[in-house]
């Protein structure tokens, strides 16, 4: 079978996704897309071996019958309503993080898929597809390094675009390292801190670079670098440290250099390259799952609204300099009992 997806939001991720759904991936057709930008939809929707349909707005292409999918790349403030739009219309949707921006979208979301009555929304967390990150949780996991005490995580981005805030480095970057630590470990985030450092020069107006502080319910602390100027490249790196060893990332390198006394090795540009196999699986086994009519598989509308709420409570932390707790409502059964993935 051949699930036929619509895209709503057709920038950067939007048009790399389309790529790997029509080149890379098995199993699925982009049949239409929208984006507020009219020329750019139409340009990438002739750009498809079989041309796409173009939508006025994300609600007539959800409303689309030979739309059976939907995938969610514009703008974090807009996902709320396309999500909630595609589960009224009981279609599963694939929602680039974050799920949405405030703890209140999130848990509407969460009401409306309950209401369902079974999973609709996949959330696009794509380092929990990545092989060195799913590596890792396979170590956490084994408990050959006992029980996790510690976790350093550092997202490095060479640059970003100018309409990013300072928030942004928490609810668009730091959000990844949310939902990252909380799979790894297995447990919630339950305290936010916010330090920040002399600003990097590079950054504007930016408080660039941010260090995050995090307590876990076990007791674990969580420590988070955002350094959104940082030049050099895209740079994730992660570390556990437990009570009998640690496990960190390799360099991410393909090869290293040995030359004139120095040995080098390539920094990716951006999450593009570093993560393009992790975003080929993720969508594969969205694409997958719903051909088999399980409506999602991954990261939840659960994780999503942890993820925001854990970024309320940091901006709240940036923002007064206090520590602040992360409160979440009850899990509803529906997302109890997840793949651990
Ligand atoms: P982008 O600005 O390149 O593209 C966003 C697109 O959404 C634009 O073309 C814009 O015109 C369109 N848009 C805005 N409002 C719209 C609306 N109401 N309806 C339809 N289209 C609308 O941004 P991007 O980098 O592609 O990011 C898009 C989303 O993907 C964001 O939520 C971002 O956080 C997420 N993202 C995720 C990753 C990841 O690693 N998983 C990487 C990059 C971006
Ligand atoms: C971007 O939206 C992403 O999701 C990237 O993975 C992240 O590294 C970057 O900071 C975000 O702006």
């Amino acid at each position: 079978m051949t699930v036929t997806i619509g895209v709503i939001g057709v920038g950067m991720i939007g048009q790399d996704h389309i790529r790997r759904l029509t080149h890379v991936l098995a199993g699925s057709r982009v049949v239409a897309v929208t984006d507020v930008d009219a020329v750019r939809t139409k340009e990438v929707a002739d750009s498809l071996p079989v041309p796409a349909r173009v939508h006025a707005t994300g609600e007539e292409l959800i409303a689309d019958p030979d739309v059976q999918a939907v995938i969610v790349a514009s703008w974090g403030p807009t996902h709320e309503e396309y999500v909630l739009a595609s589960l009224w219309a009981g279609k599963p949707v694939f929602c680039e993080k974050p799920l949405a921006t405030t703890e209140e979208a999130c848990s509407r979301i969460i009401d409306a898929e309950v209401e369902a009555g079974r999973r609709l929304v996949q959330v696009g967390f794509m380092r929990r597809y990545d092989a060195a990150y799913r590596a890792m949780k396979r170590v956490v996991d084994s408990g050959d390094i006992g029980s996790p005490l510690m976790v350093h995580s550092r997202h490095r981005n060479p640059s970003v675009p100018e309409h990013y805030t300072r928030e942004m480095a928490i609810t668009d970057t730091a959000v990844h390292d949310f939902d990252t630590v909380r799979w790894l470990l297995g447990e919630e985030l339950v305290s936010a801190t916010v330090l920040t450092p002399r600003r990097s020069r590079h950054g504007g107006e930016l408080q660039d670079p941010l260090l995050m502080l995090f307590e876990t319910e076990s007791g674990a602390l969580v420590d988070v670098e955002t350094s959104v100027n940082i030049r050099y490249g895209y740079d994730i790196r992660g570390e556990v440290v437990g009570e009998d060893g640690t496990v960190a990332l390799a360099d991410s390198a393909p090869v290293l250099v040995r030359r004139g006394g120095t040995v080098s090795g390539r920094v990716p540009e951006d999450w593009r390259e570093r993560f393009l196999r992790a975003y080929d699986v993720e969508l594969q086994e969205w694409v997958d799952a719903v051909a088999a009519g399980r409506g999602a598989t991954g990261p939840s509308s659960w994780d999503g609204y942890a993820a925001a709420v854990v970024s309320d409570a940091a901006v709240e932390a940036l923002r007064s300099g206090a520590k602040v707790p992360v409160t979440l409502r009850d899990k509803p059964d529906l997302y109890a009992k997840e793949a651990e993935r």
